[in-house]
């Protein structure tokens, strides 16, 4: 036995998802300071297999100084379907963009693969400081990149959203999240918080909205339904995966 349960999941699962996740973690420990993050408590590890396949849920949450919460979540779906969540929650305080991430994928390939850090400001503008870090990464490539949905206006002209082909690609994901990354928490740790109310206030705005947004993924939300029902999605996509303060 390992913790809690019988073995850790992120070791069965597909190895881009799982070296993805070393990654996030290792680059929080090496650049932020973190704390436990209390999750509630019958949402750390969770299982269900409502009307379909089981799912697996296994969450790792953090808060820093500038963060008021770091969220790193894997899943498996039945025995083939593993997925990545990875939210990073600044502080009220800090005109930061929120970093994101989601890969699904298993048996073989990615099929998607998206990171971002999506501007909360009023305007829909990252910070000029960050604006030009990521402009300054080199150019990269993807055989397929893929179209963003509807509700997809809370991403940056930085989002890449891609289907990964092959090692390649892969180990190319898995770098420009390394550096999306860092990039970000250096950042973030050099940003000085606002006092002032009203932009405090506009920075709480623009989380909701981000948040409101990926609530509307129904693609999630029928994964989770499938094995845990309506209800406890609709509390766990409001509550763990898209929270904001009101
Ligand atoms: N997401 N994803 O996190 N989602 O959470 N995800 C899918 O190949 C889950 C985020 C995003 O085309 C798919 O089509 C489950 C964050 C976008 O309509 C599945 C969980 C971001 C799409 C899931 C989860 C984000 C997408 C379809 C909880 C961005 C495309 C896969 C563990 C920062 C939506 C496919 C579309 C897709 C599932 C984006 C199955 C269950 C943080 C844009």
């Amino acid at each position: 036995m390992i913790k809690s349960h019988p073995v850790s999941l992120r070791e069965q699962q597909y190895p881009l998802i799982h070296d993805l996740a070393n990654c996030i973690e290792s680059v929080w420990q090496n650049n932020l300071d973190l704390s436990p993050y209390q999750v509630p408590e019958d949402l750390g590890y969770v299982e269900g297999a409502l009307e379909g396949e089981r799912l697996v849920i296994e969450n790792h949450c953090y808060s820093t100084p500038q963060f008021r919460k770091l969220h790193l979540e894997l899943a498996r779906v039945g025995n083939g379907l593993d997925i990545l969540h990875c939210v990073m929650f600044p502080n009220p305080e800090y005109a930061i963009p929120i970093f994101g991430a989601d890969l699904v994928g298993g048996r073989g390939s990615i099929s998607a693969a998206i990171i971002d850090l999506s501007p909360v400001h009023p305007e829909r503008a990252l910070p000029p400081s960050y604006h030009k870090a990521l402009s300054a990464l080199p150019p990269i490539h993807f055989d397929q990149t893929r179209e963003l949905p509807e509700w997809g206006d809370i991403f940056s002209d930085f989002c890449l959203f891609v289907r990964p082909i092959g090692d390649r690609e892969e180990a190319a994901f898995l770098e420009r999240v390394r550096d999306f990354l860092t990039l970000h928490c250096q950042l973030a740790v050099n940003t000085t918080p606002l006092t002032s109310p009203s932009e405090i206030a506009q920075i709480l705005a623009g989380q909701r909205y981000y948040c409101e947004k990926q609530q509307q993924n129904d693609k999630t939300r029928r994964v989770l339904e499938k094995s845990f029902g309506a209800e406890w999605t609709e509390r766990y996509m409001t509550t763990m995966l898209f929270d904001y303060a009101s």
